[in-house]
């Protein structure tokens, strides 16, 4: 809780466009993986797959497809370096990658890879009702909670929260909820740089 909101973020939208698009992905038919629901916005040699380009549609939307699996949310994110599809995101165009804050004091996913150099925009959903925060940055500095690390905070139920970094140099980099006790209780990830 450093008090500081993320340079770049601190928008935030209601979550219930996440749930339309996992709803629609229901009537897609198909496996909805993460990967396979990223949908290639753009991209070459989906389009004779009816299935997969019903999940072109929802990702142009800002939601992909994904669907519920296991009863846990899980909201697709534009593909990640070394799947199908990636595209590495820049300041002009950063990748989205989507993350569930969950009320058992989680993050979904809590690993995250990225290109180095790579500018990504973290979409962050509070999945009950405990209000989340989302700080990332040098681990050492969010780990600390220190002031000034880009951070997004007061994410409430249904709520999304934006945020956008570039990871610049190696690392490490992290991610943590410093909502009193979440940090401590384990509500922390990790970034993977890969060059
Ligand atoms: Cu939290």
């Amino acid at each position: 809780m450093s008090g500081r909101l993320g340079l770049l973020g601190g928008a935030l939208m209601l979550g219930g466009v996440l749930l339309l698009g996992a709803g629609a992905v229901v009537g897609g038919g198909g496996p909805a993986g993460i990967i396979r629901g990223s949908g290639m916005m753009g991209g070459s040699g989906n389009g004779s797959d009816p299935g997969r380009g019903g999940m072109m549609g929802g990702a142009r939307n800002g939601v992909s497809g994904g669907g519920m699996m296991g009863g846990s949310w899980s909201g697709a994110s534009a593909p990640g370096p070394g799947e199908a599809g990636f595209v590495a995101g820049t300041t002009s165009a950063p990748r989205v990658v989507r993350i569930a804050a969950t009320a058992n004091l989680r993050f979904t996913p809590d690993t995250v890879r990225v290109q180095a150099g790579e500018t990504i925009r973290f979409e962050v959903t509070a999945m009950g009702p405990v209000t989340h925060e989302f700080m990332v940055g040098p681990a050492a500095d969010v780990a600390a909670d220190a002031a000034g690390t880009p951070e997004v905070a007061n994410i409430s139920m249904m709520q999304t929260g934006t945020l956008t970094y570039t990871f610049d140099g190696a690392g490490p980099f992290a991610f943590a909820c410093h909502a009193p006790g979440h940090y401590e209780a384990g509500m922390r990830g990790t970034i993977i740089v890969v060059s």
